[in-house]
């Protein structure tokens, strides 16, 4: 493991400085080279912090004040912890973990929808070293079971029953076929109140370079991707995001998006907020009812959603009789927020319009507060720091590396290298070569265009994923499961265009010999394969056979561009 044992807080043996480092990066992931992380340090981005020691230094500062407010999955009520709270919480968590012999650097899959508990076990796990594995309340088994093979993890953190989903036996489930799981741990169950009233104690303070999390990439080829962030380039992003969204102590976030994404998390989200000594009020749902009585309820001042669930907000807005008059910001971000919905924002919700654009693996671009309108609506923003490099390539080549720049102003694929953008996967050594370029730079996938302002506008994608307002699909994982139906020969996932979700999927499937299988059965059979409920197709059309491209064999790329062409005429 690279992600720091504990107590080794000094950065004399950190593995991210010696001299091989770069040559030596052992199977998990791939560190900074020592220049840059040495670069990085001098200036000042990374500071030697774990979260565990910067939350002791929010505590110090904020002691008092409401760190969190949301519905506990214990009692099913309404808590409302302060910052001291939060800290005992989560010091206690942290032995309690230890106790039950979660080791530092090990791996803990966390599975919580938006309940108040969330904030300490995650804190919890950091300061007992451990390594959450951000998992989404709609991951199911097939999910699960490869994210917690994938990180090895030695146990899950879930809930018991929630929204009519059993998360407790479906962990357990996955527990039975992944050896590495020892424990399910069930938040709001008679064991974990045990676990969380463990005797507080000082525990090593992990590698502030180590790894500190896992993320989930959107996926393109295949399964999702684990996405290793270390303390201090997160820490980075976490106090730069909350200067430029301007937190301050009397702020209030509302978080509506799952809690664990990486949005919710830091732009500036649960972690920005707290560094600003704000409130986090954490919305049990996204629905324009649930979030406008928090917000008229808490005095909510800032909130981050993707670009459906604005346009719903915007919708709802006309007819609530909620006071909303606290909303000062409105983050919109995780899918492209079009001019005609950006347009709308400031008048219907009375606040700031703020687009976001940014990715698990690192980069983000927000658009700046005293930004000219024009800008606010019609870009996505400008990156978090000076010290992010941004080249936009050309778009033609998959392999253009990042001397291949586009002229100024002119469409292209968006690389980047920069103090939190990860440098590769986690474990993933054969991908890794293709998603970043030999002098590190990651291939978002994303085309962009950079205006001469460092204001970048999404115009679309060289990547193979659709983003479903904003939660993305991998074609080829939906593919699979839909080629292991005995009936299906072939199948092809693309997105369409939909005016509520920027992109909905629709399943193109060649059957078997003879055979006709029901849109209704194959999306029944996608989803007891143990998916997400948003991959499963939101259309399944059967075509005798694929078109082909001209060049004799398609590729499943060229196959899904006709198909999304054939769809788009209609
Ligand atoms: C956020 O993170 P991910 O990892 O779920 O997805 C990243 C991808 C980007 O590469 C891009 O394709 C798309 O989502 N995306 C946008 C966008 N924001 C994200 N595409 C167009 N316009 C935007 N504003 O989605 C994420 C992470 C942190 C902050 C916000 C979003």
């Amino acid at each position: 493991m690279n992600s720091g044992p504990a107590g080794s807080t000094s950065s004399v043996v950190d593995p991210f400085v010696t001299a091989d480092s770069t040559v030596d990066a052992g199977p998990d992931h791939t560190p900074w080279p020592a220049e840059d992380a040495a670069r990085y340090r001098a200036l000042g981005h990374w500071r030697g912090q774990t979260f565990g020691t910067w939350l002791s230094g929010l505590v110090a500062a904020y002691s008092e004040r409401t760190a969190v407010v949301g519905v506990s999955a214990a009692t099913g009520q309404q808590v409302r912890w302060s910052y001291a709270e939060l800290d005992e919480r989560s010091h206690r968590l942290a032995a309690g973990f230890v106790d039950r012999g979660i080791e530092a650097g090990e791996r803990v899959l966390v599975q919580l929808p938006n309940v108040a508990e969330y904030v300490p076990v995650v804190f919890g796990l950091w300061r007992a070293g451990a390594l959450p594995v951000f998992a989404l309340p709609a991951h199911r088994h097939s999910e699960l079971v490869h994210f917690a093979s994938h990180a090895e993890a030695a146990a899950i953190v879930t809930v018991g029953s929630h929204e009519r989903h059993d998360y407790a036996a479906e962990a357990r489930s996955v527990a039975d076929e992944v050896p590495s799981l020892r424990h399910v741990f069930v938040v709001g169950s008679d064991e974990f109140a045990d676990l969380a009233a463990a005797e507080p104690r000082q525990l090593p303070d992990p590698d502030p370079e180590g790894l500190a999390f896992l993320q989930l990439s959107g996926g393109s080829t295949g399964m999702s991707k684990l996405i290793p962030r270390t303390h201090d380039d997160y820490l980075y992003s976490v106090r730069e995001s909350a200067r430029i969204c301007r937190l301050r102590p009397d702020s209030v976030y509302l978080v509506v998006l799952p809690v664990a994404h990486n949005y919710p998390m830091s732009s500036p989200g649960i972690l920005g907020a707290l560094h600003a000594g704000a409130a986090v009020v954490l919305s049990p749902r996204p629905d324009a009812d649930t979030a406008f009585a928090l917000i008229e309820a808490e005095g909510v001042t800032m909130c981050g959603v993707v670009p459906p669930l604005a346009a719903a907000w915007v919708q709802a807005a006309g007819r609530t009789a909620r006071d909303l008059s606290t909303l000062e910001v409105l983050l919109v971000g995780g899918a492209k927020c079009g001019r005609e919905l950006a347009e709308r924002i400031e008048p219907a919700l009375g606040c700031r319009l703020q687009q976001v654009f940014g990715m698990a693996e690192g980069l983000v671009f927000y658009t700046r507060l005293d930004d000219p309108d024009e800008l606010v609506l019609s870009t996505q923003g400008r990156p978090i720091s000076l010290d992010d490099e941004i080249r936009v390539v050309n778009p033609d080549d998959p392999d253009a590396g990042s001397d291949d720049v586009v002229p100024p102003g002119q469409a292209g694929a968006l690389l980047t290298r920069g103090p939190y953008t990860i440098r590769g996967y986690y474990r993933a050594a054969e991908h890794n070569a293709k998603a970043f370029t030999a002098d590190g730079f990651y291939r978002t996938g994303d085309l962009v265009r950079l205006h001469p302002s460092g204001h970048v506008e999404v115009v679309g994608r060289v990547k193979e994923q659709i983003n479903r307002g904003g939660e993305k699909v991998a074609p080829e994982e939906v593919e699979n499961h839909l080629m292991a139906h005995p009936d299906v020969l072939d199948a092809a996932l693309v997105g369409v265009a939909d005016e509520f979700l920027g992109e909905r999927t629709c399943a193109y499937v060649v059957p078997a010999d003879g055979a006709e299988p029901a849109e209704a059965e194959l999306r029944r059979f996608v989803r007891e394969r143990g998916v997400a409920a948003f991959k499963v197709p939101d259309r399944v059309v059967l075509t005798a056979e694929f078109p082909t491209t001209g060049v004799g064999k398609t590729s499943k790329r060229e196959l899904r561009a006709v198909l999304a062409a054939q769809a788009k005429n209609g």
